[in-house]
């Protein structure tokens, strides 16, 4: 390996090596910037690199998952399914790592526990975890949107005396459940996508479920080599389409989740019940795909909900376990979509058992299993798969003191407020990248992650070449944002007070409920960020040396 970028004054101080921290660096190397990457893992791949629990998988085409800013990687690299699976992610990640040579620049093993900017100096000091500091003139966040677990606080869990993993710090050298039983709290997209592999692999596997998921089978398959040498002919244009879309997926040669549409234009409130049976009969989950006003009307929503439950209660052949899993008083599509294989089915399995907490909840974990309110469930192996503190959690998670020592907690206390989720003001010369406030977690993240990077890189660009000192958001900008984020978000199936997402924050308990990302879309987003720039950077101040 390289030898490492130890200098501790550099030009930028980038914070994790994701795909964000990858590409960042990559761009202000071409800069001329010295630049260096503080990493808290061994190695490249962010969530890639901890979510490594059995059936971790992404639910986006490999084909729009991965870069694009480097034609010769897109055309020499070759996925071997639709939707590839965490391995062969984090094998792309050290490939592009390799590749253009990024591990001189990154020191890993290192948790950033303070930055801090110097009003007088105009730099930010970066304390890492061995007590040292690095100073820079720019402070780039790309510690992504889910990367700091949540564990709920559950009386007695210190007294479970069997192995406890939680899937997003999965270890390294994997788990051999052979003979064990399983008790897993959460059904969420991780526990969606492990319930299913660890039930192969496992005794028993109890799932312990507080609100079920609505959930759509990913129908993944292998990648012919046929369809790689056409759509890699038509990159160009397909990733055009995707810096366009709502969501940065176009579903090139598939759809999304199997669905033969990407974007729905029918009503379903004009159809009728037999109708509806019909199309369920022929499509199975996918039946309601194609409806438009699902995203728009709660009537037609539940509707849709019904058919969702009517195909559930099909697949599953236990009526009580059936009942058990099937969601209800929520709108469907007001969560993350989850997409999965063979979720249901596998709780046909004689070894899989349901616990409906709506039934009766959590009282405590024991030295042996978790006591509910229905009674104590007993098991080797306890899996926690109960998500992030997300889009927030790692910027709050460092202590982060912009001009006059405001910390960012404080500046945040009633939620995130920042202008284009890019800046916050009093925080002048720190970036976030896909940071709260902008299409992020709503869209495929490479993409927004090339948008942010590249965006970001043209700044610091016009910075250096005009001999600029300081980039700060405008208060009035913020605020702006902030309004137009809840505004776009208002009155979409997102924001009804009966769906608790962690885009709200209502996964931590104390968390300000506020709708993180904006909904507006990438390819809206793009240009309202390409228009800024335009201005002069509008809505910024810039302060000259
Ligand atoms: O986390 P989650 P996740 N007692 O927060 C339950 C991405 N991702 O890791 O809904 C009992 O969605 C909680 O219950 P409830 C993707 O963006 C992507 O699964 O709060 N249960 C819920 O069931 C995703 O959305 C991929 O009532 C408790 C679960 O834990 C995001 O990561 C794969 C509890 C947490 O679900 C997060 O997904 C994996 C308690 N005290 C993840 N506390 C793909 O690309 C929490 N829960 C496919």
């Amino acid at each position: 390996m390289a030898e490492v970028n130890q200098a501790s004054t550099v030009d930028v101080v980038i914070v994790g090596a994701g795909f964000a921290g990858m590409y960042m660096l990559y761009k202000l190397r071409k800069l001329g910037l010295n630049t260096r990457v503080l990493e808290a893992a061994k190695d490249v791949g962010g969530t890639w690199y901890w979510n490594r629990y059995p059936g971790a998988r992404c639910d986006v085409p490999s084909m729009e998952y991965s870069f694009s800013f480097s034609n010769d990687l897109q055309q020499e690299w070759d996925w071997t399914e639709v939707m590839a699976a965490q391995p062969e992610i984090l094998q792309y990640a050290g490939h592009v790592a390799d590749r253009f040579q990024l591990r001189s620049d990154i020191q890993f093993e290192t948790r950033v526990t303070d930055a801090t900017y110097d009003e007088k100096l105009s730099l930010w000091c970066v304390t890492i975890d061995s007590g040292e500091s690095i100073t820079a003139r720019f402070c780039i966040m790309a510690t992504g949107c889910l990367s700091v677990p949540n564990t709920p606080t559950i009386e007695g869990a210190e007294n479970f005396a069997g192995a406890v993993y939680h899937t997003g710090e999965w270890p390294h050298e994997g788990v051999d459940f052979t003979g064990q039983s399983i008790g897993i709290i959460g059904t969420g997209s991780s526990g969606i996508q492990a319930i299913p592999e660890l039930a192969k692999q496992a005794q028993h596997l109890t799932v312990f479920q507080r609100t079920p998921n609505y959930t759509m089978p990913a129908y993944n398959k292998p990648l012919t080599d046929e369809y790689q040498r056409e759509a890699k002919a038509n990159y160009a244009d397909i990733r055009q389409q995707q810096r366009d879309s709502l969501a940065g997926i176009i579903g090139y040669g598939f759809g999304f989740g199997g669905a033969e549409t990407t974007e729905p234009t029918d009503s379903l409130l004009d159809t009728t019940e037999a109708q509806r049976l019909e199309l369920i009969d022929k499509k199975g989950f996918g039946a309601i795909h194609r409806f438009m006003d699902i995203g728009l009307d709660m009537n037609a929503n539940e509707m849709a909900c019904d058919m969702y439950r009517e195909q559930l209660g099909r697949v599953v052949e236990n009526a009580e376990t059936a009942q058990g899993l099937m969601p209800r008083n929520y709108p469907i599509g007001c969560k993350r979509p989850v997409i999965d294989t063979q979720y249901y089915q596998t709780y046909n399995r004689d070894n899989v058992t349901l616990v409906d907490l709506r039934q009766g909840g959590i009282e405590s974990i024991t030295e042996t299993g978790i006591q509910t309110e229905q009674g104590l469930f007993e098991f080797d192996v306890l899996v926690y798969a109960t998500g992030f503190d997300a889009m927030t959690g790692a910027l709050l998670k460092m202590n982060i003191h912009g001009r006059d020592g405001v910390p960012l907690s404080s500046v945040w206390a009633a939620g995130p407020r920042s202008y284009l989720g890019l800046q916050v003001d009093g925080f002048p010369n720190m970036f976030t990248i896909t940071g709260p406030g902008s299409p992020s977690v709503l869209s495929n993240m490479m993409v927004s992650i090339e948008q942010h990077v590249d965006w970001i890189s043209d700044c610091i660009e016009h910075m250096v070449k005009n001999e600029l000192q300081s980039i700060e958001a405008e208060s009035s900008a913020v605020e702006a944002w902030v309004a137009h984020v809840n505004e776009v978000a208002e009155g979409s199936m997102m924001t009804v007070p009966s769906c608790n997402s962690w885009y709200l924050g209502a996964n931590i308990p104390g968390k300000p409920r506020i709708f993180m990302p904006y909904v507006g879309g990438v390819g809206v987003y793009r240009q309202k960020c390409d228009e800024v720039a335009r201005n002069d950077y509008e809505g910024f101040s810039i302060s000259s040396l």
